[in-house]
């Protein structure tokens, strides 16, 4: 089973938890798409009905509005059913690391505000701790002064050989052009040498920094795992 294939499994096992009338958080990412389109398609063989979307980028409304998923947002819906989105890291605590895709804001702000929300992985995401992966950690920061934030972010995890690096379009020699999320603000990558030692510890640090809009730890948000890997699909309560 490819890669992609086995993200279309765990979509389709998270939609098994939709119900007509339900209010759904949109995730966002190459694994989330195949829930969005499953939606969809089920709304569109008649099997669901009465469906509201909150989107959580720009990217899915456009996918949702194309599917034909009627959609509305957190001021009109700020209680949601039930969140389906991917992620880029799940710890056996499900904690999570999720950014990598520049939408972390609006999907932790759409995330944090359900009752159910289930992530859907391949089995590639699956890791003992949280940032130990030599992988980004996305924080997004306001563009103003991006360079100050960065080196503030470096110094909280100086004892992690931590590195911060602007997010830019295109890996070029002059940095190329910064990448802009859906909220006009930048995106600063953390790497980390060696894991990061308490989550709710670096969350708080990172979140005190003005400056500062959001980082990519989802920490205690995550209700169910759903992994899809080469044996077969496993689902994880929490
Ligand atoms: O950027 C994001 O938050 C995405 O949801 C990411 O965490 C997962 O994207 P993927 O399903 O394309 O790996």
């Amino acid at each position: 089973l490819t890669q992609d294939e086995l993200k279309k499994i765990a979509a389709y096992k998270a939609v098994e938890y939709v119900e007509s009338n339900m209010v759904l958080g949109l995730g966002t990412g190459s694994t989330a798409k195949h829930a969005v389109a499953r939606i969809a398609e089920l709304l569109n063989q008649g099997k669901l009905h009465n469906i509201i979307g909150i989107p959580t980028s720009k990217i899915t409304y456009d996918q949702a509005v194309s599917l034909g998923i009627p959609l509305s947002d957190l001021d009109s819906h700020p209680i949601v059913d039930l969140a389906i989105d991917g992620a880029d890291e799940v710890d056996p605590f499900l904690n999570l690391v999720k950014g990598r895709g520049g939408s972390l804001l609006r999907e932790k702000m759409v995330e944090s505000s359900c009752r159910k929300f289930v992530v859907i992985v391949d089995e590639s995401k699956m890791v003992k701790h949280l940032g130990g992966s030599g992988l980004a950690m996305p924080v997004e920061v306001v563009p103003f002064c991006w360079k100050f934030t960065a080196m503030r972010l470096k110094a909280l995890f100086e004892d992690s050989g931590c590195v911060a690096k602007l997010r830019t379009l295109g890996e070029n020699e002059s940095g190329g052009v910064p990448y802009v999320t859906d909220n006009g603000n930048y995106i600063v990558d953390l790497y980390f040498k060696k894991d990061i030692g308490d989550l709710k510890v670096a969350s708080d640090e990172i979140l005190r920094l003005a400056g500062v809009v959001e980082h990519g730890m989802f920490i205690d948000m995550a209700t169910t795992v759903i992994v899809a890997g080469e044996l077969g699909v496993t689902v994880k309560d929490k």
